[in-house]
């Protein structure tokens, strides 16, 4: 069968709380300017996007499996849980879709518990610290990887 043409992005827990606070660390879009900017990207491509965001993380370990079905591969920024879920992990690892793990601030210069992500081995592209661009960059490299045309 060939890879279906859609992506899955996911947004984990505070990130609906984006461009209302701390806009020092992560600027002034919304969550829906986030998954617009990616929704671009991926049409760009000649890829749909499916956005999920949920303070829950459950919903989030469903999405991720429910994308099995349907999409070719995974952008994700797993907000806090980046540095605290096996859980998380394990779900990305066991639907063995490419993922690409994205970072709007740049958790290698903030603190030290933030520098350790239990996601970061199991993704492919790694994006941190460019902003919400950053989403757009995850997607147009993980659409390479998915189209082969890179390795990551
Ligand atoms: O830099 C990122 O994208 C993070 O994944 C964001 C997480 C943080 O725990 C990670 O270490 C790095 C936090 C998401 C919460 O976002 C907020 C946005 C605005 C106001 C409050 C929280």
């Amino acid at each position: 069968m060939t890879a279906p043409r859609r992506l899955l992005l996911v947004n984990g827990p505070n990130l609906n709380l984006l461009g209302t606070r701390e806009p020092d660390i992560y600027g002034t879009a919304t969550l829906a300017d986030v998954e617009r900017i990616a929704s671009e990207a991926a049409h760009a491509h000649g890829f749909e996007l499916r956005a999920v965001q949920s303070n829950h993380e459950g919903i989030l370990l469903d999405a991720i499996h429910a994308a099995r079905e349907d999409c070719a591969g995974i952008v994700i920024n797993p907000g806090g849980l980046t540095h605290t879920s096996v859980v998380l992990r394990d779900a990305l690892s066991g639907v063995s879709l490419p993922v690409a793990e994205v970072h709007i601030s740049d958790v290698t210069a903030r603190e030290e518990f933030r520098h350790h992500s239990y996601v970061r081995d199991v993704a492919i592209v790694h994006v941190v610290g460019e902003g919400v661009r950053g989403y757009a960059t995850a997607v147009d490299r993980l659409v390479r990887v998915i189209t082969g045309q890179s390795d990551g």
